[in-house]
């Protein structure tokens, strides 16, 4: 009870895909006899639902291998078997996420307006109710309403924030919060930074220039270099996940607006096809709309 508790909000934002992916399967297995070709069905529905090709592949291919000697098939067999082989894809031993000693930093990337600020907004929250003591810094300096935002939220939460001036190098906003971090007695910095698009090449080296820096006021690397992705962009966001990476050496993925798409197939192929853990989910505006990750019940919620 308690553990579904805790991703209640999970179970809930994957409501859409869940409708229809289950409503589709469901339809399929509506009309009378299970044939085996009714198990090819099953794989355009997963691609419908922002599953790559390969993926829904390798997953029917899976659920064939699993049903192939069973004279009487019923759709609960095939759903199990389907379950158990999205569960697989996803189900990757990834070390925990580094926030559990003193002092930790994470950098929060991602292309314009996929959530980044208001998730920082959420995380700061997050780990304040656990107990943390948060900083937040706003090396977004090319708008003043990505700072004010951010320091918004701040006040919300009685959380301080670091912020430069208007235009100001956002390394070196990144740098003084960093210092700060150091000497007061903070646990956790989250550093927010502006939007930018994978395949603008001066962004990405500036955003490259933030890391270098942090890294080197730190002492070390950033301890998660964490994209956030729209759930809503489906695909396209694997392509903007690979850029990043190459710049940034991603750690995590935190994917957002997940209550209003229907697109969250999409995590299974960030788990399985990047091979990179998700880390959290927004399911919501509000402070609270934020839920760690599990991929049993994502799976549960989904099928
Ligand atoms: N429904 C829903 N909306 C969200 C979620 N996360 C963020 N949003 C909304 O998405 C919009 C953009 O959010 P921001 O946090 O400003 O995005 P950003 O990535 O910081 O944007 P830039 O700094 O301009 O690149 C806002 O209207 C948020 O309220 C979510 O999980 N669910
Ligand atoms: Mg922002």
């Amino acid at each position: 009870m308690k553990i579904f508790e805790k991703f209640k909000n999970l179970a809930e934002s994957l409501k859409k895909t869940k409708q229809e992916l289950s409503d589709k399967i469901n339809f399929i297995f509506n009309s009378g006899k299970i044939e085996s070709k009714d198990i090819d069905k099953i794989e355009e529905v997963l691609i419908l639902s922002d599953i790559s090709y390969q993926t829904a592949s390798e997953i029917i291919e899976g659920v064939k291998k699993k049903v192939i000697k069973i004279k009487d098939l019923t759709p609960d067999i095939i759903k199990k078997a389907l379950k158990e082989e999205v569960n697989s894809k996803i189900s990757v031993a990834f070390p925990d996420i580094k926030d559990a000693g003193k002092k930790n930093i994470f950098i929060i990337v991602g292309v314009n307006g996929v959530g980044k600020t208001t998730t920082i907004g959420k995380l700061g929250k997050y780990y304040a109710d656990r107990g943390k003591k948060v900083m937040m810094a706003a090396c977004d300096t090319f708008r003043a309403a990505g700072r004010e935002q951010i320091e918004a939220w701040g006040m919300k939460s009685g959380i301080e924030v670091v912020s430069g001036v208007e235009n100001q190098d956002p390394a070196s906003v990144a740098h003084d919060a960093v210092q700060r971090f150091k000497e007061k007695d903070y646990d956790l910095l989250l550093i927010d930074t502006a939007g930018r698009l994978h395949n603008k090449k001066h962004l990405m080296e500036e955003l490259s220039k933030i890391k270098r820096v942090i890294s080197k006021s730190y002492g070390s690397e950033p301890d998660e270099v964490l994209i956030v992705i729209d759930a809503g962009l489906g695909q396209n966001s694997l392509i903007q996940v690979e850029q990043f990476k190459a710049i940034v050496d991603i750690t995590g993925v935190i994917i957002t607006k997940l209550d209003g798409s229907a697109k969250g197939g999409i995590i299974i192929d960030i788990i399985h096809k990047l091979n990179l853990p998700v880390r959290f989910i927004g399911t919501g505006e509000s402070p609270d709309k934020i839920s760690e990750f599990s991929p049993e019940i994502f799976t549960d919620s989904l099928l």
